[in-house]
């Protein structure tokens, strides 16, 4: 994987904590105003305008997010403590289009990955570069840098996915994506 900025790591939550993460997003409320379901906390994001606000704010992170949180701080995986968070919902056959995240959000985008792998895809921006990149469950992956200015990433919407050269067929995946909030 030629992206700078991009790290990806495997089994960043065990089995027990990915089951308990699960119940505890399945136990909150869920928004269903674009195609995939999902849930914000700390703020609000809005989609059409592509942008997060002060005026957004909707409180701390769940306190079922903090053992994720505590880990990326230990890990040196973000510079400051996350402030938002969007939980998605893929159900086989949904995905995420292309997209280089808003710009008020932080440096450092992180994304775990629970209950069914999926392959992403990242195109450079101002450039010819492509890459795919299977997101195990239980992984982490941290956008940064190039990886999280200079690339778009997306999620095709497709039932299966081309893995280690047989067709997976995907499962429902919930992605935790952990980000700070630039509010002036
Ligand atoms: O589901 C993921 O892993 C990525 C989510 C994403 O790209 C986003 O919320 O902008």
């Amino acid at each position: 994987m030629a992206i700078h900025g991009l790290r990806y790591i495997e089994d960043f939550v065990t089995e027990a904590e990915e089951l308990q993460l699960l119940e505890a997003v399945d136990r909150e409320a869920w928004l269903t105003d674009i195609q995939r379901r999902v849930q914000h906390f700390g703020y609000r994001y809005h989609y059409k305008a592509r942008s997060v606000d002060a005026s957004q704010h909707l409180g701390p992170l769940p306190e079922w997010a903090q053992p994720v949180v505590r880990r990326l701080a230990d890990g040196g995986h973000m510079q400051g403590s996350p402030d938002q968070l969007i939980v998605n919902e893929y159900q086989p056959g949904q995905g995420i289009g292309a997209h280089v995240d808003a710009p008020s959000f932080g440096p450092e985008v992180c994304s775990v990955s629970l209950g069914s792998p999926c392959v992403m895809n990242f195109a450079e921006v101002a450039g010819p570069g492509r890459e795919s990149l299977e997101l195990a469950r239980r992984s982490l992956l941290v956008l940064s840098g190039p990886a999280r200015y200079g690339w778009k990433h997306a999620i095709p919407t497709r039932a299966s996915d081309r893995i280690g050269g047989r067709d997976v067929p995907r499962g429902r995946r919930v992605s935790l994506t952990f980000r700070t909030v630039i509010t002036s």
